[in-house]
């Protein structure tokens, strides 16, 4: 496999490791802080990034590279409410993005059409999620500091959750 395409590849593989342990985090501190529905949101996120990764590790070994599987840095602990939780996941994805754009650009600078081909799934992917979360952020900002608002929007990200 072309050597700037897998350390790209292997680049990304940290990246949607770290995106997983990230939003493990943050699934941890919604439990302990009694928001379990955005507790479930999270693991099942979080669960998905590792997918990412397993998905790239997949390829990169099939095509004849090396998949280096990274040490993952710690993610912090404590976040401040709801809305720093997803504002930090919607900027997490949005740099994401970047990253998977630059890998399309290099696919296509070093003429690899496979990879690029088997990179727009995460193309699809990221646009889903970036929707998402901006979705469920504007949904934040509704609410407010409304208690009960809050509730329910914690009750439908649990549905949500159990659906995806
Ligand atoms: Fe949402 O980051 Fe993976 O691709």
């Amino acid at each position: 496999m072309n050597s700037k395409v897998e350390k790209a590849l292997n680049a990304q593989i940290e990246k949607e490791a770290f995106a997983s342990q990230f939003y493990l985090a943050m699934a941890s501190w919604a439990e302990n802080t009694g928001l379990n529905g955005t507790a479930q949101f999270m693991y099942a996120h979080s669960d998905e990034e590792r997918f990412h990764m397993l998905k790239l590790v997949k390829f990169v070994n099939e095509r004849g590279g090396k998949a280096a599987i990274p040490s993952i840095a710690k993610p912090p602990m404590d976040f401040k409410n709801l809305e720093d939780i997803f504002t930090r996941l919607l900027e997490h994805e949005i740099s994401v993005t970047a990253s998977i754009n630059d890998l399309v650009g290099l696919c296509l600078d070093e003429k690899d059409y496979t990879t690029h081909n088997f990179i727009q799934w995460y193309v699809s992917e990221q646009l889903e999620e970036e929707a998402l979360a901006r979705s469920i952020l504007d949904k934040i900002k509704l609410i407010g500091n409304d208690k009960g608002g809050m509730y329910q929007f914690d009750k439908d990200l649990e549905n949500s959750a159990i659906q995806s």
